[in-house]
């Protein structure tokens, strides 16, 4: 593998030859393309938005937020970035977030690597030179030696095909395409469609401005509240002299109920008052750590009951109608199992009067008309409509770029009954394509700059390695993946998270495989295991130098 002989890139697209083609300018594609760059490899990032941000430039619904705290939700990579940097409030909100993004990439020169407003159409492998071919929407076609999917695993706005959609005379938005220009809700009518995390933040935002909130809910969700408040000086300079300490010990996290803190006390360990007085303490404290209650809440169900009792009998005390809190209470799902929503006011907005739910488990959707939304036993008027109806998730943005690895193997035929990777980084047949943060990996179930970092540095070493040996080409070994895929199989299914109907399985898209995709034991034990197969020599990967055509 050479570094030195690449083509120029031409001056107005960068098209041209590089070690790696970086898909996504994301927190992922962000900090792959400075690796690349400190290491002294060439690349280049192709991004579809105007800007970096990835998930942070499309997601501009109001009241969008991290529901990870600020203070953890950053780049630890360069302690500068962080001391540096102020984050304003607890959750950060999603137009904070996208300046951070921004400033990390003024810092680091990162626009001058990435092709903006430019969408990968295909990408096939070339054994003859062992070179990643990769066509975009703008007519352009860069070669890479490497191929670094960074492109996300909430990229992928799903509609879902109702039917009638084209004739409604008002406006609609899907919250994860959301106008840059904002919405004015002010005296408009408002349908909203689904309540997962994002109807659920955008909901209340939306009921402060509109003249009335219809709320169209086909299944309940948990969520707990934020508590958001400003950071203080105090806290934000704290945090900055022990940032560091902390994101070494996140990285080695073992969760409770894998052995891990064992102060934390399981469900039955504490008699029901105990149990009920630590909930309240969690609830109170606010976020998703309300999981971390008890150390069993998502491997024993009747621990996990306790907990999903304790969240429904809050909805009833916040919520004043008895009839309308029954209805947002969750019974389908253990507590956590779908991504515990955190939210600002959400249960209390339905006490307002331009407030209602519809419930269309029941009285399904059954098409959009011209003046608003049709269900089984009746018609609704809107001016807008919402669709909180999430993402084609973990799989949707790699089985859009058409990926075709060696004689001309097709991501989606490999993947047509869901996704099999080794350690979530590679996939067997598609040599020298990594994917960053991929089913088999922790993923969406842990801070994602906690995973992105680790994917991207474990990356980076790998080609480090390869060049330091003049190898060529790495490809996951049959055996290593089939292994692999069992494991993830194993550890998901000795928790209770298979349980629940959503994009953890790709329940939320009719004809998805179901599959459980993200790897539950935690990031402590993955980034040992990963540790573990590269001080192997890459374990599990089939490692060789370059084709004689290829070399240069
Ligand atoms: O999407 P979702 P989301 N008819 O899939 C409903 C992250 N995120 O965008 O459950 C009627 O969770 C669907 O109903 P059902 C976070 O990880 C993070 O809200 O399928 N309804 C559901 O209610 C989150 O988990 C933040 O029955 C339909 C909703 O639409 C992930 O993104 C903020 C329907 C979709 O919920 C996805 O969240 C926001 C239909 N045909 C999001 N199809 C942070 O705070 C779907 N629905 C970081």
């Amino acid at each position: 593998m050479t570094t030195t002989e690449t083509t120029p890139p031409a001056a107005s697209t960068g098209a041209g030859d590089y070690d790696a083609v970086i898909v996504g300018g994301g927190f992922a594609g962000m900090y792959m393309l400075h690796k690349m760059r400190q290491l002294g490899f060439t690349s280049r990032v192709i991004e579809a938005g105007s800007d970096v941000g990835g998930t942070w430039y499309w997601n501009r619904y109001p009241g969008a937020r991290c529901d990870i705290e600020s203070l953890s939700y950053q780049y630890s990579f360069d302690d500068s970035i962080q001391q540096e940097w102020n984050w304003s409030e607890r959750y950060a909100t999603q137009p904070e977030i996208l300046e951070y993004a921004r400033f990390v990439a003024d810092r680091f020169d990162l626009r001058s690597g990435m092709q903006f407003d430019t969408r990968v159409t295909a990408a096939s492998y070339d054994e003859a030179s062992a070179r990643w071919n990769v066509d975009t929407d703008q007519g352009d076609h860069y070669t890479g030696r490497f191929l670094i999917a960074a492109t996300g695993c909430l990229s992928v706005p799903r509609l879902p095909d109702f039917e009638g959609l084209d004739s409604f005379e008002g406006d609609w938005y899907h919250t994860g395409d959301w106008p840059h220009e904002g919405v004015d809700f002010t005296g408009k009518r408002v349908g909203v469609v689904g309540t997962g995390s994002s109807g659920i933040q955008s909901i209340p935002r939306i009921a402060e401005q509109a003249a009335a909130v219809t709320v169209f809910q086909r299944t309940p969700n948990f969520s707990v509240p934020a508590h958001n408040a400003p950071l203080t000086p105090e806290q934000r300079d704290e945090n900055k002299q022990v940032f560091q300490k902390l994101r070494r010990e996140a990285e080695t996290m073992i969760p409770a109920r894998a052995g891990g803190p064992t102060v934390i006390p399981k469900a039955f360990d504490l008699d029901d008052d105990a149990r009920t007085e630590r909930y309240q303490k969690m609830w109170d404290m606010g976020g998703v750590m309300f999981m971390a209650s008890c150390a069993d809440l998502l491997v024993n169900k009747d621990a996990n009951d306790t907990a999903a009792g304790f969240v429904r009998e809050k909805i009833h005390e916040i919520v004043s109608d008895e009839k309308v809190a029954d209805l947002l209470s969750p019974h389908d799902h253990p507590l956590g199992t779908k991504r515990l929503c955190v939210d600002t006011g959400y249960y209390d907005t339905y006490n307002n009067e331009n407030v209602s739910l519809v419930d269309i488990r029941n009285a399904p959707i059954e098409e959009i008309t011209a003046n608003g939304i049709r269900t089984a036993d009746a018609d609704y008027e809107f001016d807008t409509l919402v669709f909180a109806t999430g993402f084609d998730a973990m799989t949707g943005a790699l089985l859009n770029m058409n990926i075709q690895g060696r004689d001309g193997l097709r991501l989606n035929d490999v993947w047509e009954e869901g996704p099999r990777t080794y350690l979530g980084l590679q996939v067997v047949g598609l040599p020298n394509l990594f994917t960053i943060t991929a089913p088999g990996s922790p993923s969406v179930l842990s801070n994602m700059l906690i995973s992105i970092e680790q994917h991207v540095d474990w990356i980076s070493d790998c080609l480090e390695y390869m060049r330091e040996r003049d190898l060529g080409t790495i490809e996951a070994t049959p055996d290593a993946q089939d292994a692999w895929v069992q494991h993830v199989n194993e550890v998901g299914d000795s928790t209770l998270y298979p349980q629940a109907d959503c994009w953890y399985t790709g329940a939320n898209i009719q004809g998805k495989p179901r599959v459980f995709m993200p790897y539950v034991a935690g990031v402590g034990p993955y980034r040992q295991k990963c540790d573990e197969v590269a001080s192997a020599g890459y374990e599990g990967f089939a490692l060789a130098k370059e084709p004689a055509a290829a070399a240069r």
